[in-house]
């Protein structure tokens, strides 16, 4: 079997080192990595080719833990594929089996975001203060399409330590002209009444309704269920996970603690240990809705959603890698 190609590999570097980043972005990257395995394999016989498939999956799977989407993104495709190779003999088809389910993914996935802004917006008033946690797309979506439906909202954002990526929605959003104000993420609760409604990504929903999005999301859903605002989730259903249907739990990432404080500056203090999970639970009852491309659903309703999108998936247990 031939190496992978180069592309490949940096590809699942950048995913890990979070140079690409963003649940749904991950996966649409990872999908586009078998594409390019595909348009480079020199596979002589099917089996070789579906090894070098199965081998980029398996190390682009090893990039993160947390995301949902990237195993549904690979497994779309896999899945796919393992079928069309039922009946398909030749390499070329096998090839272009790929790249044309990788294009189908990568469509969906942005229609998804299209839509997902075009019925969140539905529930964004006039006037509206919405209060967002780290950079999800389809909570921008909802919010840019709400703007450019001429509502006159404002957002606040948090930094989202340690890596701040609320810099990088208060940026997009404040390039279109919408009013973005910034805090720190422990002033949420400082400017909870102020808020008519929290929106917030996910990387992950479970079976129950659960949702694991950017550490200190459980903690602004608190603050939002205290102050009785509510708290909405916007997340493709392809960040819906079988696995937890199956008995599984979701890992939760735990990244390296120089994203926190410099290794030099630790070295400093006596007996002191950083912990930075990068994620965190929140409980289906501190979640109001899920804005999803298929529409808007309860929390409850998250098991339909696996059911409905997955049930190749749950009668399979896809085992392949
Ligand atoms: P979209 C991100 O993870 C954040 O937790 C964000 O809320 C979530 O993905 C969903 O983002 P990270 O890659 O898919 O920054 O909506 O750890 O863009």
């Amino acid at each position: 079997m031939e190496a992978l190609p180069k592309k490949v590999i940096e590809i699942a570097q950048d995913i890990n080192k979070m140079k690409i980043r963003g649940a749904g972005k991950i996966a649409q990257v990872a999908v586009e990595a078998l594409k390019v395995v595909a348009e480079s394999s020199n596979a002589a016989v099917t089996e070789d080719f579906m090894a070098e498939i199965k081998l980029a999956a398996k190390i682009l799977l090893q990039t993160r833990p947390t995301a949902v989407s990237l195993p549904n993104g690979i497994r779309y495709v896999l899945w796919r594929l393992m079928q069309a190779k039922k009946t398909i003999e030749e390499v070329e088809d096998l090839k272009t089996c790929v790249i044309n389910v990788a294009d189908q993914f990568i469509k969906n996935s942005k229609v998804a975001i299209q839509k997902i802004g075009e019925i969140g917006a539905r529930r964004v008033k006039d006037g509206d203060v919405i209060l967002t946690h780290c950079h999800s797309s389809a909570v921008i979506a909802v919010i840019k399409t709400a703007w450019n439906q001429g509502k006159k909202i404002c957002v606040n954002c948090t930094e989202t330590r340690p890596l701040f990526q609320g810099r990088i929605t208060a940026r997009t959003l404040g390039q279109v002209g919408i009013p973005v104000t910034m805090i720190v993420d422990s002033a949420t609760r400082h400017f909870i009444n102020k808020v008519d409604k929290v929106i917030v990504g996910a990387d992950a929903i479970t079976a129950n309704g659960a949702v694991v999005n950017k550490i200190g999301t459980s903690m602004i859903a608190l603050v939002a269920h205290e102050a009785r605002t509510p708290f909405f989730v916007a997340a493709e259903t392809y960040k819906f996970s079988p696995e937890t249907m199956m008995g599984d739990s979701i890992v939760l990432e735990e990244r390296d603690s120089s994203e926190i404080i410099s290794s030099k500056l630790l070295k400093t203090m006596k007996n002191v240990f950083i912990r930075n999970p990068s994620f965190d639970v929140t409980p289906a009852e501190y979640v109001n809705l899920i804005i999803t491309e298929k529409g808007i659903i309860p929390p409850q309703g998250a098991v339909s959603i696996i059911q409905q999108e997955y049930q190749w998936f749950i009668s399979n247990e896809m085992d392949t890698l």
